[in-house]
């Protein structure tokens, strides 16, 4: 690791052994990447439990590349403990994916077939203009719980908003989740019985956290030196948590949105949904000292799980030349009186209308009263046996090609889709979120304004009390997930597959060898190896 200091002791070796992280300076070239996905045992909060991660650490190495460049990532599946999903299957959140590659995005049943345990698979991913702050984690069930999350940033040489900024290294990757001490397996079970999402027992702060009760685990440190300005990219991993971060005596710019610059924009407090990315400003102006960075979080009662503390999720941002000791001020959860982000503010700093709706679906999300199952207009998503891509490149092209459980909507070729979410009664906050590519935000759940003018483009939006609504092109071909970033709700049904131009599909998607070896493997594996 570079300059970002995981305190000392036990916690270095979760990190250190994370390996050269690789920053290439420039160009078209390609970018080898491994990850060897492997059970570890891990105490991120002080609590040993086998988990399941990239290179042996939590989160997993970051991924550093830079504009213009072609990742290609070889995941190996080491996966041996039976208490846990043994396939697995990566996908890179917020990467758009070029119509040709779609088979190389990683969305089991989706657009692919899990990897098997000892085997292998690599994913070619030419990233294009493309530039900002993403991540990966596991899109396999609810496996990415069990700690399978990694930090991808995508450096500009030309960023527009580099003279903003001193500092943007790994050292302000800042990667925050939600953390269970049980594996996913029995937890799903539960949760799939009585309706009841469970209660992390813990959040992380750059795979650091603390529960009532348990040890006294180093907070994790994030240093600055006085007089110079960072870039800190927030990552939101969570899979159930809101996170609402905020830094003691400094407020926080707002550069980038989900891999989108926008025009800066200061506030004190910034609330991630899960999956949602922000790069923001922040100058080390102020006197030499330690300083709280909060990361409180909600998500669900923390009368279920007695553990949880939402205060105790934060770290120590420390100047140079301050002593190595806990600031002093009180554990809050941010300024009280603070300036809080309302994303309907944002403004992306290259403004693009969006264009006239071609046309216009409306989407109820609905839960059973009771139990565990999430309905889109009626349907809860069921993942087929037959990844969708593959039935596409089979001659699938209207609904009666597909179960009604598949939820997918197919839609015309080059065409402007507008998707509403009418106000959801139940009010929780369901980060909705595009595979492949980002829409505008014309309304956003945070204001009645509708704005087509120059709303914000993001790739994940919370869906609430008050009404979503977005649009998105159907330029690229390909059946893309469109689902719920709280996975246990996408487990439970929360999710739908936006099939566009199938027939453009059969035209542009030419997929390797190997992954079509992917399917008939995993479907011969017994079902506690899948
Ligand atoms: C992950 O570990 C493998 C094996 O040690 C190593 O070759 C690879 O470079 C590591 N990946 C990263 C991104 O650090
Ligand atoms: C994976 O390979 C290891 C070492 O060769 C072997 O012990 C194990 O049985 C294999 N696991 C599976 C599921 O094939
Ligand atoms: C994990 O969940 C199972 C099933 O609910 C339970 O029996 C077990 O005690 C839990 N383990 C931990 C460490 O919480
Ligand atoms: C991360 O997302 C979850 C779920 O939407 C949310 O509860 C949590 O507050 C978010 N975390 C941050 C730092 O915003
Ligand atoms: C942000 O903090 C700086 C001092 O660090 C101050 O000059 C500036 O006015 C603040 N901006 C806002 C919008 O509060
Ligand atoms: C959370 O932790 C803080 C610091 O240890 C403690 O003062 C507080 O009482 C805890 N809150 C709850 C609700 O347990
Ligand atoms: C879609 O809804 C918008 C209002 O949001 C309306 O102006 C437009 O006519 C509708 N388009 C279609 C094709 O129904
Ligand atoms: C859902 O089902 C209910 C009851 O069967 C029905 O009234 C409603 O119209 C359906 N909604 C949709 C979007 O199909
Ligand atoms: C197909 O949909 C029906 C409900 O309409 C469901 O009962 C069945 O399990 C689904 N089959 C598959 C293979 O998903
Ligand atoms: C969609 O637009 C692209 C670029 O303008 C064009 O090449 C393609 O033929 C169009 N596809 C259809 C099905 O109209
Ligand atoms: C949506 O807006 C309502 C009303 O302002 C608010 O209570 C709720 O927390 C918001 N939900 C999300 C997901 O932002
Ligand atoms: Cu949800």
């Amino acid at each position: 690791m570079q300059s970002l200091v995981w305190a000392t002791g036990l916690l270095s070796l979760f990190h250190s052994a994370s390996g050269a992280a690789v920053i290439s300076s420039r160009g078209d070239e390609t970018v080898p990447i491994t990850l060897d996905i492997v059970n570890a045992q891990l105490a991120p909060d002080g609590f040993t439990r086998s988990t399941i991660v990239a290179n042996g650490t939590y989160p997993g190495p970051p991924i550093l590349v830079t504009k213009g460049q072609t990742l290609v990532v070889t995941v190996n599946n080491q996966l041996t403990d039976s208490s846990m999903r043994r396939s697995t299957s990566l996908d890179f959140d917020g990467i758009f994916i070029d119509a040709d590659d779609t088979f190389n995005e990683g969305t089991p049943f989706v657009t692919t077939c899990p990897i098997g345990p000892n085997a292998s698979y690599t994913y070619t991913l030419p990233l294009g203009e493309q530039t900002g702050t993403f991540w990966y984690h596991s899109q396999l069930s609810v496996q990415y719980v069990d700690g399978l999350r990694g930090a991808i940033v995508i450096y500009d040489p030309e960023d527009p908003h580099a003279e903003l900024y001193d500092v943007d290294d790994e050292s302000t990757i800042i990667q925050v989740g939600d953390w269970w001490q049980n594996s996913t397996l029995p937890m799903l079970a539960g949760y799939e019985a009585t309706g009841i999402v469970p209660v992390s027992d813990s959040g992380t702060f750059n795979g650091v956290g603390r529960y009532n009760g348990g040890p006294e685990v180093p907070w994790p440190v994030v240093n600055v030196v006085q007089g110079k300005r960072y870039r800190f990219r927030i990552i939101n991993q969570s899979a159930r948590n809101v996170f609402t971060m905020s830094i003691d005596n400094h407020n926080l710019t707002i550069i980038e949105t989900d891999g989108v610059s926008t025009v800066p924009h200061t506030v004190d407090l910034v609330e991630v949904l899960a999956g949602q990315r922000y790069s923001v400003v922040v100058a080390a102006d102020q006197a030499v000292d330690n300083y709280w960075f909060n990361a409180p979080f909600v998500g669900g009662s923390p009368a279920r799980n007695l553990h949880q503390n939402a205060t105790l999720t934060r770290a120590i941002l420390r100047y140079e030349g301050a002593p190595e000791e806990d600031p002093t001020t009180p554990l809050t959860s941010g300024p009280a009186d603070g300036v809080a982000l309302v994303e309907a503010d944002l403004r992306p700093l290259i403004p693009e209308p969006a264009p006239v709706p071609d046309v216009n679906i409306t989407l109820d999300l609905v839960v059973t009263a009771g139990k565990a199952i999430w309905n889109v207009n009626n349907v809860s998503y069921l993942p087929p046996q037959t990844p969708t891509l593959v039935k596409v490149l089979d001659g699938a092209s209207a609904a009666g090609d597909f179960n009604i459980t598949e939820n997918t909507f197919i839609l015309p070729p080059n065409a402007t889709i507008q998707v509403d979410f009418p106000p959801n009664d139940d009010d929780e906050a369901h980060p909705f979120h595009m595979h492949g590519m980002n829409f505008w935000v014309v309304k956003s759940n945070s204001s009645d304004a509708v704005n087509t003018e120059d709303p914000i483009r993001r790739d994940v939006v919370g869906v609430g009390a008050a009404g979503t609504t977005l649009r998105f092109r159907t330029d690229k071909p390909g059946p893309w997930f469109f689902h719920c970033h709280i996975f246990w709700h996408m487990q439970a049904g929360l999710a739908t597959v936006m099939l566009a131009d199938p027939e453009g599909v059969r035209d542009d998607v030419h997929p390797t060898e190997e992954w079509l070896d992917l399917c008939p493997a995993y479907n011969a594996l017994p079902a506690e190896l899948q």
